[in-house]
């Protein structure tokens, strides 16, 4: 299995005006036409290469002659045309079989519905095709099939067209006026209730809005059409961007292998994004379908009016366009809670990738399969990439970098340099040192070194980025630096050049910057996470305690208190009898009884690290002493804070449901109490904390709590829980998003037949391995959030993995390898441990029909 390689890049030998597509489907079978304008586009081509995989091909025709199966070279991937005139007219007729496709890329039947998922490469199992970014078209398609099965039948662009066939079928066709990558086609047949709306752009212009759901789920339709006006609104608001075609169409399918797709003026949503009310989904359920539907209509600027040239070049869609979502979901919510959650991304999971054998640059190299490189890197991490290069120039001047960006190449396929330059010419901004982050992998630790005598300051920062599994060397980047300084009163020093908070430019291996202040301060160092780096700085007990009070910056305040957490989690780590300080729950009692605190900030401070984010950083340390410590934590909080979890938890868990942001923050809150008391229950055995968890249960009007006693209960167990999961199961059986909840809960619980639960799980009725939400929620909802039995010693988690994996790679490649990921990313793990997961792999490796996605990940894997 070869890789291809960034520098390998050339344009395509041929271009296409315009694509006609006539897809027929039929009971058995599925007939594709593809009818093609090319023209020569490279003088010295010799013969045109077309992708196609798992097609019959029964018709080629050139300019209209039937060619001979001998005029073209036909492989398990491409067809080959020779001696072709600088331009013609190829029409390509295939069978294809979406009913039996369960990879969920191509052309595939979910439930009953036809759906396509073509990105990144899955327009060759449609049709004979250049299925690359760079190739622009128009397209028009055509849909045959039978009305009274498929009432609606959908693709891109606008309706023209819509006729009975003399044998009764109905053919309609759609065209899309804006040339595209085919990877942005999408065709849709079925039958669906369809939420429709409209919303008048600022221009004035108005644009149909439809929303279609499986039958009988309207009811759940309308906060997905509310989130999407309110992103075209913002959009319009923030970015001056507006809506270009005169419809925009959702379909929720049930069968999906991501969160979405932004296909031109179709969007295919995975069902679990779209659907939502008050009894079966969470307030996390409502914020992630907002920002999803944001995402995916913010791609028709950032991915489809402006592309990429290759897939090595994905963030400069995906991270932009994470970008523009986190900023949405920041400007709509709390911009603190939201930081939080962005950072927890990157420590728990970017950082690990960095860290493991699929280490890449956010424009990656070298390329096996490109599904496998829709990574938190290319993302997240590019999305903090975006996010510094908006520090660095600010808003305005970020605009008036969109804004030229968007002048010069609006219509086009570009790189990541295109976007860079526009940013950089609008700012007359020297990003040249900047563009390494675009090159070089790894997560760069920032060690501060803060000394203060005879009236100056030093503040020495060092930067080092440990080589990865792709790039040895490793050289100094452009880090920005947010730092805030503060008196031991904890103000803001007024009288320091550059003012009490500034932002130092760390451009070498180690710099230092010097302030006269009369006296010695607290500084907060990398506020708001100004840079996606690791920072190494021993705050003392007594800055932490001055500094998480005083810092402006609400974010800020949480990032102080992890610090708080960790060092001691490392004391506690290296040494298991170290007794955690009172420092610890005195600044929380303190935060929680300060009412000026933020009360989802709180909910998020009364979570302790995440044993990932704890092995990224305890080198050295086996999983079994970070476990422990982290368990000896939250018994600490829970039994100290007691008192104060319980009248916190009176006070915020109001019962009465509402949507806003207050009823968020204070749902948050109570249940993150909650979880806690559930400790303490669990610990003392404590009768009222045990009737307080089942009482939650019992009566709340919403999913959000219900789902929160239901957690609490699987950490006290017994009878309570057993009681709670049957009565759950009894009243959402046979709705699979809501029982997903079911099947997670249970997959986290800390119990020791929990591979026995599993095996018994996945015979319940709701559970589908052609699914890729139930797979994830049972399985991948073990292997990521049950730390402790995942990765019991025996190894056992290891292999059930491993057999699952075996079992995917037959039925959804892409599925199976985002599922292996807890097991190629062993380097922080014992020898005794990693033993085990090699052996894994190793027979993985040996499978017969082993994918190209598993393929890359288990050999760079087994190369470490
Ligand atoms: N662009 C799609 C992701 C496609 C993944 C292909 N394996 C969704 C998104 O990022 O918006
Ligand atoms: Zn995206």
């Amino acid at each position: 299995m070869q890789a291809k390689y960034l520098k390998d890049y050339q344009a395509p030998d041929y271009l296409v005006d315009t694509i006609e597509l006539t897809v027929e489907l039929l009971a058995e079978k599925t007939l594709v036409e593809s009818k093609v304008h090319y023209k020569k586009a490279n003088p010295t081509a010799t013969c045109l290469i077309l992708n196609g995989e798992q097609q019959k091909v029964l018709s080629v025709l050139l300019d209209g002659r039937a060619l001979a199966a001998s005029d073209y070279l036909l492989t398990d991937e491409a067809m080959q045309l020779d001696n072709l005139p600088d331009s013609f007219e190829l029409t390509i007729k295939t069978e294809i079989d979406p009913v039996n496709n369960t990879s969920l890329e191509g052309l595939y039947l979910s439930a009953g519905a036809y759906c396509t998922q073509c990105e990144a490469e899955g327009f060759r199992k449609i049709t004979y095709y250049q299925d690359r970014p760079d190739v622009l078209a128009v397209f028009t398609t055509h849909i045959i099939a039978d009305q009274s099965e498929f009432p609606y039948l959908l693709s891109n662009g606008n309706k023209v067209a819509e006729q009975q066939l003399s044998d009764g079928r109905t053919q309609v066709t759609w065209q899309d006026p804006f040339p595209k990558p085919c990877y942005l086609f999408a065709l849709v047949a079925g039958d669906f209730d369809c939420l429709a709306d409209t919303y008048t752009t600022k221009s004035g212009r108005e644009v149909k809005l439809e929303l279609f759901v499986d039958k009988g789920n309207l009811k759940r339709a309308a906060h997905a059409m509310s989130s999407l006006k309110t992103s075209m609104q913002w959009d319009e608001q923030r970015f001056g961007l507006e809506y270009d075609l005169d419809v925009y169409m959702i379909v929720a399918v049930d069968f999906f292998n991501m969160g979405a797709m932004e296909n031109k003026g179709l969007n295919v949503f995975n069902s679990k994004c779209v659907l939502a009310d008050q009894d079966s989904a969470t307030d996390a359920d409502y914020l992630s379908i907002e920002s999803i539907v944001g995402h995916e209509y913010f791609h028709n600027w950032t991915g489809n009016r402006v592309t990429c040239r290759d897939w090595f070049q994905l963030s400069l869609k995906e991270g932009l366009t994470v970008f523009r979502d986190q900023e949405f979901s920041m400007d709509l919510g709390s911009r603190a809670v939201n930081r939080i959650h962005q950072v927890k991304v990157m420590r728990e999971h970017q950082f690990a990738e960095d860290a493991g054998p699929m280490s890449h640059p956010i424009r990656p190299e070298s390329v096996i399969e490109m599904n496998n490189f829709y990574t938190v890197t290319v993302y997240d991490k590019g999305a903090e990439v975006i996010r510094m290069m908006h520090s660095i120039v600010g808003e305005q001047g970020f605009q008036a970098g969109m804004k030229l960006y968007f002048q010069r190449h609006d219509g086009q396929a570009v790189t990541c340099d295109d976007f860079v330059a526009a940013m950089q010419d609008a700012n007359n901004a020297d990003l040249s040192l900047f563009k390494r982050w675009y090159s070089q992998s790894g997560t760069p630790e920032v060690k501060a070194d803060i000394r203060y005598s005879n009236g100056t300051l030093s503040v020495t920062l060092a930067q080092h980025t440990p080589s990865t599994a792709d790039q040895q060397e490793k050289l100094p980047l452009h880090i920005p630096v947010n730092v805030a300084f503060f008196d031991a009163q904890g103000q803001l020093l007024t009288d320091i050049a550059g003012g009490a908070e500034q932002v130092l430019h760390l451009t070498q291996a180690q710099q230092t910057f010097e302030f006269a202040v009369a006296s010695q301060p607290y500084v907060s160092l990398l506020r708001d996470f100004s840079a996606p780096v690791k920072l190494s700085y021993n705050y003392s007990d007594e800055a932490l305690s001055c500094l998480i009070p005083a810092e402006t910056s609400q974010y800020t305040k949480w990032e102080l208190m992890q610090a708080l957490y960790n060092k001691h989690l490392l004391a506690k780590i290296t040494n298991q009898n170290y007794q955690f300080p009172t420092v610890i729950g005195d600044t929380i009692k303190a935060l929680m009884a300060d009412d000026q605190t933020d009360k989802a900030l709180l909910a998020e401070i009364l979570s302790v690290p995440s044993v990932n984010s704890l092995l990224e950083i305890a080198s050295g340390a086996t999983i079994d002493a970070v476990i422990d410590a982290q368990k000896a934590l939250k018994n600490m909080l829970a039994s100290t804070l007691q008192a104060e979890l319980q009248s916190c938890y009176q006070q915020n868990h109001i019962g009465k449901y509402q949507y806003s942001q207050n009823a968020i923050a204070q749902r948050s809150l109570a249940n993150a109490c909650l979880g806690l008391l559930a400790v303490n229950a669990k610990s003392t055995k404590n009768i009222t904390l045990v009737e307080l968890v089942n009482q939650q249960y019992q009566t709340a009007d919403n999913m959000t709590d219900k789902l929160a006693a239901m957690s609490a209960a699987s950490i006290i167990g017994g009878e309570l829980f057993a009681g709670i999961i049957q009565h759950f199961d009894q009243q959402w059986r046979g709705d699979a998003l809501v029982m997903d909840k079911w099947f997670a809960v249970q997959a986290r619980q800390d119990v020791d037949d929990i591979l026995d639960k599993i095996e018994q799980l996945q015979s319940h009725p709701d559970f589908n391995w052609n699914n890729p939400n139930r797979v994830r929620a049972l399985i991948g909802q073990f292997a990521m959030f049950n730390p402790v039995q995942f990765h019991h010693s025996s190894g056992r988690g290891y292999r059930f993995l491993a057999q699952v994996i075996q079992k995917m790679n037959a039925i959804n490649p892409q599925v199976a390898a985002r599922m292996i990921t807890p097991l190629i990313q062993f380097s922080k793990l014992d020898d005794a441990r990693i033993q085990i997961i090699r052996e894994e792999l190793a027979k993985l490796a040996e499978l017969p029909k082993l994918s190209k996605d598993l393929f890359e990940k288990i050999s760079k894997a087994l190369q470490q």
